[in-house]
């Protein structure tokens, strides 16, 4: 066996990316900074990873695996170190996942060795993606993720079935995989995410009910439900805790994003909301706020968009989409959003608890009706010109 030379420059490049330092842009809305470039891509996955680095075997050192994107990834925060467990989906079109760590959390994610190789337990699983982490009160770390497969009792042959898968870990390495989550009320789910602490005793998910694979149909948004037994979780009854509002950023899909994190007001909450358009389907992030001692009562619900895809995160495979399905928040106050663009490539926003928490109780909420916006954007010129004129401005 002789390595191919060529391997020295595709690793080479590999190198630099995580090597690369990423700096905030000069956006700014006061609530949270960009990063020039991505965290991840596709360009990140080790060279073994996609080629067989044989030259006898592999002469024109041609890629034999190729890995088309690197997006929606679940992230913690352990031991001085981040780590995203990322939706690696490959040119099969079928998904997995892999960790990556970095120690600055804006900058030189390095994947693994390896991909994780779950437990094949569901062999009517196709595919697997947006695995949401969660470091649980009774000390695991539980991956929830979307487990996919064919729906045999349709003719389409696109149509899916869509469940929670639930695995467990302590170390990220060694994965117990439980059984994908009964929710009794829906048939289908999408974007569920643990509550990292139990609500009165049990455990506690946010649910995304849906009809369909692709359409929510009758699901109102964000559920909320509890169950007692983590390893056969079943839920019974699911509340809406968020709703799909007309006319607004969630009028076709509203779903939970990255797992809660607890601020000194409320539990902070950024999830998804898509509205339909000529263009296809658009995907934006916006915020929400629950009670500290009851996290299925909303308490902060400021209007609008939160996080939109930005210049080129617009573009990609899927375009007009961000997601998230993971975010830090380190005990200084200190929150890293990861979130991908496009369904093509992992980003960072950075921002504090304690700006969240303004953003979350001091925008105004949504008045619903455009004639209430243009007053409420009044009232704050209003407000604005007396603050100007005492400024000696006007
Ligand atoms: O393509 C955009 C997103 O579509 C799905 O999200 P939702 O269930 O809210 O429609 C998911 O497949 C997600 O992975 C993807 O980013």
């Amino acid at each position: 066996m002789k390595l191919h030379p060529r391997y020295f420059v595709e690793q080479a490049k590999v190198d630099a990316l995580v090597a690369r330092k990423n700096q905030k842009t000069d956006f700014y809305n006061g609530i949270y900074d960009r990063y020039q470039y991505p965290i991840l891509t596709r360009e990140f996955a080790p060279v073994a990873w996609r080629y067989d680095l044989n030259a006898e075997t592999n002469p024109y050192f041609e890629e034999r695996l190729g890995i088309n994107a690197v997006m929606n990834s679940g992230a913690i925060y352990l031991d001085g170190k981040f780590y995203v467990v990322a939706r690696v989906e490959g040119n099969d079109r079928k998904s997995f996942f892999a960790v990556a760590e970095s120690s600055t959390g804006v900058d030189g994610f390095k994947f693994w060795d390896k991909p994780i190789l779950l437990p094949d337990t569901c062999p009517e699983e196709t595919n697997v993606y947006d695995m949401r982490l969660t470091k649980h009160e009774d000390g695991y770390i539980y991956g929830v993720f979307c487990s996919e497969s064919k729906d045999t009792t349709s003719n389409d042959l696109s149509a899916a079935v869509a469940a929670a898968g639930i695995v467990r870990t302590k170390d990220l390495k060694n994965w117990e995989r439980l059984p994908n989550l009964v929710t009794l009320q829906s048939p289908q789910q999408r974007n569920v995410v643990l509550h990292p602490e139990f609500v009165d005793g049990k455990y506690a998910f946010y649910t995304r009910p849906m009809d369909g694979f692709i359409e929510t149909g009758s699901g109102g948004g964000i559920g909320f439900g509890l169950c007692d037994d983590i390893t056969h979780a079943v839920i019974n009854e699911e509340k809406i805790i968020s709703r799909r509002v007309y006319h607004t950023i969630t009028e076709s899909k509203n779903g939970a994003g990255a797992v809660p994190f607890k601020g000194s007001k409320c539990w902070i909450h950024i999830a998804h909301g898509v509205r339909n358009t000529a263009a296809g389907l658009r995907y934006v992030l916006y915020a929400f706020g629950t009670d500290l001692n009851d996290p299925s009562k909303l308490v902060a619900a400021p209007s609008g968009v939160f996080l939109v895809p930005f210049g080129h995160e617009r573009v990609g495979d899927v375009s007009n989409v961000v997601f998230t399905n993971g975010a830090v928040a380190l005990d200084n106050g200190d929150v890293y959003i990861y979130y991908a663009s496009s369904d093509t490539r992992m980003h960072v926003a950075t921002t504090s608890v304690a700006k969240l928490e303004d953003y979350l109780f001091n925008t105004p909420q949504d008045p619903l009706r455009s004639v209430e916006c243009v007053r409420q954007r009044c009232e704050l010129i209003d407000r604005n010109t007396e603050v100007l004129k005492q400024a000696g401005v006007l």
